[in-house]
């Protein structure tokens, strides 16, 4: 199939999975088209099968806001056109669903049906999709799409919940590569983060409101008082400076670094002990679901479908969002007991494994399939 992929270019999980979806379609032999603003942080190598196609957008002075939108819209039309592409694939209904829909409708003035599948990764619905200055047309843009998938069960109903969605939405979940993300030796890496054989724990994200740094800070407060430890606290983002505020507020800047955004994240994860992820919800988790291939249990909320990904008592533990002191309750549990930890690290490795990417990539491939058969009639 010749595949075309819009997404956010950058740190985001939405953006890492369509990147690592897209290569993985290209090594099956597909021909995979990136429309995007910026080179995917994850789409560093040559791959043969993978092309990309930077948006350009004029930044003339009358634009307050540069439209984005009519030149994504205008670069899908080109590469349709000329790279012949048999479906477009957008991750992230804003604005992508939306542009997707107004390309499909240009190029049937030229004769030429795209059916386009719609991803959901969350923050999409649940944040950004839900505000009133959205909804509408996000609504529109879902019921407009060929196909529409979800990225877990809990998602789909938030969904269904907060819109009138007339089409079936396919639940599809993340998945993990392990050809990359496996548990490998980096003991010369944890001496240096913990000489003393501290147990390390471990946050990554967007450092957004929605994934409660400062729970995992004060979390490790209360681990750091029983258990000697240090925090990694990996990516970026807004709510960074308070975060690094509280950690002088409460002493503990030594014990605590910030590494900024990482690529090779696998390699950090190699020495973790625990992930941290008191998210307020996450649609999915991709975050917990690496640290889990790395054979990492994962101390959690139970928002969203972080329950379908964390198992609690097996894979680690989930609490309501905000409970800290029960967080940090299973966190020293956890890492108090060798035994137990053990456990806990091989069941991680094992519920990773449903979602290896070797598994969840045909479920993309058949209802790729599925959907372009739907479209055939569609063609003018
Ligand atoms: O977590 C974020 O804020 C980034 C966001 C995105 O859209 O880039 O991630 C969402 O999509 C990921 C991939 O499908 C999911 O694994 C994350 O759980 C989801 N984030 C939230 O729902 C908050």
């Amino acid at each position: 199939m010749r595949i075309g992929i819009v997404c956010y270019p950058t740190y985001g999980g939405s953006g890492v999975l369509a990147t690592e979806l897209g290569l993985g379609l290209a090594r099956k032999g597909h021909e995979v088209h990136f429309i995007t603003y910026r080179r995917p942080v994850r789409l560093s190598a040559f791959s043969p099968n993978v092309f990309y196609h930077e948006v350009d957008g004029e930044d003339y002075p009358l634009f307050e806001y540069p439209p984005y939108d009519t030149a994504l819209a205008s670069k899908i039309v080109d590469v349709v056109q000329y790279q012949n592409l048999d479906i477009l694939h957008v991750h992230y209904a804003i604005p992508h669903a939306t542009v997707a829909y107004m390309a499909k409708k240009i190029l049937l003035t030229k004769g030429r049906y795209i059916p386009v599948v719609t991803t959901l990764h969350g923050t999409d619905i649940t944040l950004v999709g839900n505000n009133r200055a959205f909804a509408p047309v996000v609504e529109f843009s879902i019921n407009k799409s060929d196909g529409v998938t979800a990225v877990s069960q809990s998602l789909k109903e938030e969904t269904e919940r907060v819109f009138h969605i007339e089409r079936d939405i396919r639940v599809i979940y993340n998945f993990i590569d392990f050809h990359r993300f496996k548990k490998t030796n980096k003991e010369h890496f944890k001496k240096i983060i913990a000489p003393d054989g501290e147990r390390i724990l471990v946050h990554t994200s967007n450092f957004r409101k929605v994934k409660r740094v400062e729970d995992a800070i004060l979390i490790f407060k209360q681990v750091h008082e029983q258990i000697p430890s240090r925090l990694l606290m990996i990516g970026d983002g807004p709510e960074r400076q308070n975060a690094e505020q509280l950690c002088r507020e409460i002493g503990l800047c030594d014990e605590i670094r910030f590494l900024g955004k990482q690529d090779a994240i696998e390699e950090l994860l190699a020495i973790c002990d625990l992930f941290l992820m008191p998210s307020e919800s996450e649609s999915f988790g991709l975050a917990a679901l690496e640290a889990m291939a790395c054979e990492v249990p994962v101390v959690s909320s139970n928002g969203g479908g972080l329950p379908e990904v964390n198992i609690h008592g097996v894979t680690g533990f989930l609490s309501d969002p905000g409970n800290v002191d029960e967080m940090a309750q299973y966190a020293i549990q956890l890492l108090k007991n060798d035994e137990m930890l053990q456990t806990f690290r091989a069941n991680a490795l094992q519920q990773a494994k449903r979602f290896d990417l070797d598994t969840i990539l045909p479920d993309y491939e058949n209802y790729y399939e599925e959907v372009i058969q739907r479209s055939v009639h569609k063609v003018v």
